[in-house]
This record gives C-alpha cells, sequence and structure tokens, in this order.
C-alpha cells in the first residue's frame, strides 16, 4: 500500500506513535510518505520506502495567524496526486482530520477518491478539541473520517462522551517494538547519574500542567526520606522552571537532575529503576510503555487509559490523582529490597509484550485495506 502519514513531528507521543508506525510499515513493504511540518523526532531512517514531504507556511505580514491548515490540505493534495497515495492516516484531530478532509474534497472534484482513517491521541480531545472554540471542527472532521480509531478504550469512551460521533470508534492501543529494547541491564553505566547504593527514579514529559510535575517532586521528597535516591527529570515544558524551585525549597535539588529533551531515553530508561507518572489525564501514558519495555516499573496515577497499560501489583502501582503519600509508599513497595525491585523490573517488561509492535500494527493494515476497498 502507499500510505501517506499526517503527525506533528516534535517530542510527543502522537508523533512518536506516527513515526514508529511509518518506519515499521516500510520494513512491511509498504511506501510511506510523511507529510508535516519539519523531519519527525524519531524518522532517522530515510529509505527508499520513506518519504518525508515538508509543509511551507509562507510568512505573510498581514496574517496575524498563519494559515498551517491551507498548507497542509494543498501540500495533501499535489502529494497524494504525484505519488498515488492509497490511504491518507492522520494522527491528532487538530486541524489534522480537518485538513485532510478538506484535501479530500478537492480532489473529488478531480475524481480522486481516498480513504481518511484518523488516529485519536488523547488531547485533541480531552483538553484541546472539547473547547467550545474548537468543537465544532473536531466533531464534524471525526465524523467526516472513514474511520476513526483510540488509542485506549478510555480515550474511545471519552470521546462518545464529550462528542456527538456518529462513527464508530475501534480502539488500536499503542505499541513497542521490543527487539530494539535492550534485554541486558549489565552495560547501563548507572554510576553516570547515581551512587551504587541509591536507586534511580525517572520523569519523562513535555512537563505540562497536565503532568502534575509538582507530584513526581513530591512523591520522589517522600521516598527519598526513607531510601537514598536520584529523580532523572527529562523534557521541557512551562512546568520545568517551577519544579526546580520546588526542590530547591525542598532542600532536594542536588538529588534532582533536569535533563531537558533528549535523544538517548533508551539509555536513562536502561539505568532506571522507578519511572513515574502522576498525570491527571492520560488517554495511554506511551512514556509508560517505553518505561516497561526497558523493565521499568511503573507508578502512575489511575487517570485515563493508565489502568489499561500499567497493572495494579505487577507492572508497578496506581494512585487516584494527587495522592501523592500513597504513591510514595507504593513506590517503597518496589524499591525496598533488592528481590522485589528485580521482580516487578521482569514484571513491567513482560507487561510491555502485550504491546508488542508485530501485535499492533497488522491492525492498522487491516483498517487500511478496509477502507481502500470500501473506498
Ligand atoms: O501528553 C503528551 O505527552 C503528548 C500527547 C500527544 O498528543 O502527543 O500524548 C497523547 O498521545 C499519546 C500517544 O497516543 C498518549 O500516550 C498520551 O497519553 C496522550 N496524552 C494525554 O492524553 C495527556
Amino acid at each position: 500500500m502507499k500510505i501517506a502519514i499526517v503527525c506533528y513531528p516534535t517530542f510527543g507521543g502522537s508523533g512518536v506513535v506516527a513515526t514508529e508506525l511509518g518506519i515499521a510499515l516500510s520494513k512491511r513493504g509498504h511506501e510511506v510518505h510523511f507529510i508535516t511540518y519539519k523531519q519527525p523526532v524519531r524518522l532517522d531512517l530515510l529509505n527508499e520506502k520513506i518519504f518525508f514531504h515538508e509543509v511551507n507556511v509562507p510568512e505573510y505580514p498581514l496574517f496575524h495567524f498563519q494559515p498551517y491548515e491551507l498548507a497542509l490540505s494543498s501540500k495533501l493534495v499535489t502529494i497524494i496526486k504525484a505519488y498515488h497515495i492509497d490511504v491518507l492516516h492522520v494522527h491528532y484531530a487538530i486541524p489534522h482530520a480537518y485538513a485532510g478532509y478538506m484535501a479530500k474534497k478537492m480532489l473529488q472534484q478531480e475524481g480522486i477518491t481516498i480513504p481518511m482513517v484518523t488516529t485519536l491521541h488523547g488531547t485533541d480531545i480531552t483538553l484541546v478539541g472539547n473547547h467550545p472554540f474548537y468543537k465544532p471542527a473536531v466533531t464534524f472532521s471525526i465524523n467526516k473520517s472513514d474511520v476513526v480509531t483510540s488509542v485506549s478504550q478510555s480515550l474511545k469512551d471519552d470521546t462518545n462522551r464529550l462528542f456527538d460521533i456518529k462513527r464508530k470508534i475501534k480502539v488500536i492501543p499503542n505499541f513497542i517494538d521490543l527487539s530494539t529494547v535492550k534485554n541486558s541491564f549489565t552495560d547501563c553505566q548507572r554510576g553516570l547519574m547515581a551512587s551504587e547504593n541509591e536507586r534511580i527514579i525517572t520523569h519523562i514529559s513535555n512537563m505540562r500542567e497536565v503532568k502534575c510535575i509538582p507530584d513526581v517532586i513530591k512523591t520522589f521528597y517522600a521516598i527519598q526520606k526513607k531510601i537514598p535516591a536520584k529523580l532523572i527529570m527529562v523534557g521541557e515544558g512551562p512546568e520545568r522552571a517551577p519544579a526546580e524551585i520546588l526542590t530547591e525549597k525542598l532542600g532536594i535539588a542536588s538529588k534532582v537532575i533536569f535533563l531537558g529533551n533528549s535523544n538517548e531515553i533508551d539509555k536513562i530508561l536502561c539505568f532506571s529503576d522507578l519511572f513515574l507518572l502522576p498525570s491527571k489525564a492520560e488517554s495511554f501514558g506511551l512514556a509508560a510503555l517505553e518505561a516497561m519495555s526497558h523493565g521499568v516499573p511503573v507508578i502512575s496515577s489511575n487517570a485515563g487509559g493508565l489502568s489499561e497499560v500499567n497493572t495494579e501489583g505487577f507492572s508497578g502501582y496506581l494512585s487516584d490523582v494527587g495522592a501523592v503519600d500513597n504513591m510514595a509508599s507504593n513506590a517503597l513497595k518496589i524499591l525496598k529490597t533488592n528481590d522485589s525491585l528485580a521482580q516487578f523490573k521482569l514484571q513491567a517488561r513482560q507487561q510491555a509484550t502485550q504491546f508488542g509492535i508485530e501485535k499492533i500494527v497488522p491492525m492498522y493494515e487491516e483498517v487500511y485495506a478496509k477502507a481502500i476497498t470500501k473506498n
């Protein structure tokens, strides 16, 4: 198949999923065309089956807002025609499904029909799309998609509750390529971050309010009172600076390392003992799955789809949003002895196998094939 993928190319779960999916599809023989404003962060594998088409938005001083949707839909028309694309897959409803629908309509004028698959990722529904300023356009573009998928049952339920959706939504969970994750934790260079007797706790996110960054710091504060530990904070966002101030106020600044955005997530997870994800909303929690794939148990909230990813008492523990004391005592259950940590590490890795790429990518292939046949 010839598949066009539209996504956000920067750090963020939906872009990562779209990129990894495109790479996996290309390895399975499909021709994949990424159409977005920048080369996706994880797309370092340009080959004869992968193409990247940049969407340029010319700056014009008259415009207060430059019209990205217009440039994207025009680019889609050009690429779909030039490469005879069979199916268009847009990740994140805003504004991709809207631009995709416009491209479909323009192509129809020329006698070309193409099915559009829209994958909902979370914030496009729960945080941004639900805003009254966007809601009519988001509802319209979801209903006009030929197939709609969501990354968890929880997100499907939220979408049906918040919007007037006429389409059936198919749940296709996010996935992980376990073959790329090193299974031996012997060469992890822990010494770079902590001393021998310290546990290493990690948080990775784009540090927005939804990630409850103060709860990460407060949970760690309670943990380090009981056992020697370091906290590694990976990512950039508006909550980073206040978090740094909080670590100083609590007197733990020397135990918390802020690394900023990193392309070395594998190395960081390799030496991590525990992952914290106390978010107040999380449609899936790809970062938690990535942690588990490296054998890192997860202490998370029970928001959104997290309970579909993290299993209580097996891959980690779940608490109510904001219940930092509970999160800390759960963390200590895992970290207290080498035996319990080793057991949870094994179980976390086992949990990740449920979301193996080889199980999930064929689900998308099936969706594409059906949509093309119906078209
Ligand atoms: O929340 C983020 O870190 C970014 C956001 C995005 O849109 O890229 O992530 C959403 O999509 C991910 C991939 O499907 C999910 O794993 C995240 O749970 C989801 N974020 C939220 O729902 C807050």
